[in-house]
């Protein structure tokens, strides 16, 4: 069986589950989303798992090991970006599924139970928060986020409950930490460090820490053609210098990434000063204190702009998750697994982040990079081979058939 090439036709067939053929565009709880669980459940079936769907969106396959045994959990998410590449996320519930099917056909039983999980919302771009479903898993979901809307309006707790979920069920998710034995993430790297390495694999040491914050400025608006320039309140020039402060001085910042991705505007005409602007601020950062300063800092450049602008400005967290580190034992042990198959194994941080940072509040946590091209991500030219992709189904098979004790 070319387990490889099995994955990339996975892949393939469900990249067609989009709102458009620009790369992948499968946001939460929409029909996309509905269409991809179902070709997620035939792989899981065709692994022998058991399959449901849980109160957060999340499709759960599970294989039962022996009675009272833990369950090591693998997952990752269904979503994607706005036209997005067809790995990001979904390649850690295809390679999940592909490894327990190899391990299976091997005749391989494993000393505890294990679980493969596809996850709602990972991007965070449909509603202004992320992580849900692994937020339930571990604890740590707060429900005020079922308030949260989208761009038309419709709120988290609707759109969930229209898709079969139940926003009341969600707190109730948790896992016992003392009967999880671990969570592994297989993810593209969506970064050039394993090209340049020229290396298949890569184990993950530790994920960045991120947030997200909603500013505004207001102005006011008026005749583009009558009001004096120097009697202007224009809440978009005042934005603009935001934005190149934020940029100029992130540049002087290693290990920190901060981006405007998302601005609107009104009234939008082009005869008519913007009153209003709302953009997105995301910060990310491996140490939190340097996230932490930064936020400071965007906050006191936004002050001091709308003074300068004489229009008002306000910035807002929307959503947090620190940075973690991975779990020491399973990057060994991942490692130790990559060596049997003949591979060495790279290990890096992740400036992206993932499900895996919300499932280091439950249990041991660690995640499997495999190579991508040109480090192309968030785009549909994103790609990984089929042979990287087998090299990381033997990996996981090593790992969760050989490596992984069962004992924490
Ligand atoms: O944005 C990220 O880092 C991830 O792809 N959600
Ligand atoms: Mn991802
Ligand atoms: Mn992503």
């Amino acid at each position: 069986m070319n387990w490889g090439q099995c994955a990339q036709d996975r892949l393939s067939e469900i990249a067609k589950c989009s709102v458009d053929e620009t790369g992948v565009t499968r946001f939460p709880f929409t029909p996309e989303h509905k269409a991809a669980l179902s070709v997620i459940r035939s792989w899981m079936t065709q692994a022998g798992l058991k399959v449901h769907m849980d109160a957060a969106g999340t499709l759960i396959g599970r294989r039962e090991g022996p009675l009272g045994a833990p369950t090591f959990l693998i997952g990752s998410h269904q979503d994607s970006v706005k036209n997005g590449g067809r790995y990001d996320g979904i390649m850690g519930v295809v390679l999940g599924c592909l490894a327990l099917e190899k391990l299976a056909a091997n005749g391989v039983e494993l000393p505890f139970s294990v679980e493969v999980l596809a996850f709602a919302d990972e991007e965070g771009v449909r509603f202004p928060t992320a992580l849900m479903g692994p937020r339930a898993l571990a604890g740590t979901f707060d429900p005020a986020v079922l308030a949260m809307k989208d761009n038309d309006g419709v709120s988290l707790r609707r759109a969930l409950a229209d898709f079969g979920g139940d926003p009341d069920g969600v707190e109730a998710l948790a896992r016992d930490p003392s009967t999880t034995l671990g969570y592994l993430e297989i993810h593209i790297e969506q970064g050039p460090v394993l090209q340049a390495a020229d290396a298949a694999l890569g184990v993950v040491t530790g994920i960045c820490g991120i947030e997200r914050n909603t500013v505004t400025f207001t102005g006011d608006t008026g005749h583009a053609g009558t009001v004096p320039m120097d009697s202007r309140r224009d809440a978009l020039v005042a934005a603009s210098d935001f934005i190149s402060a934020i940029h100029n001085a992130a540049l002087k910042i290693t290990n920190l990434r901060a981006t405007v991705g998302a601005l609107s505007l009104h009234p939008n005409v082009a005869n008519a000063i913007p009153r209003n602007v709302e953009l997105t601020l995301e910060i990310r950062a491996l140490d939190d204190t340097v996230r932490d300063n930064f936020a400071r800092l965007a906050w006191s450049a936004g002050d001091r702009i709308s003074g300068l602008r004489r229009v008002e400005f306000t910035m807002e967290r929307t959503y947090e998750q620190p940075a973690v580190p991975c779990d020491s034992k399973m990057v060994d042990d991942l490692e130790a697994a990559i060596a049997t198959i003949g591979q060495t194994a790279t290990r890096l941080p992740s400036g992206a982040t993932h499900d895996a940072s919300a499932m280091a509040d439950l249990c041991p946590t660690a995640m499997l990079f495999v190579r991508c091209k040109d480090g192309l991500s968030h785009k549909p030219e994103e790609f990984a081979t089929d042979d990287d992709m087998g090299a990381a189904i033997q990996a996981i098979s090593s790992f969760l058939g050989s490596g992984l004790k069962a004992s924490r």
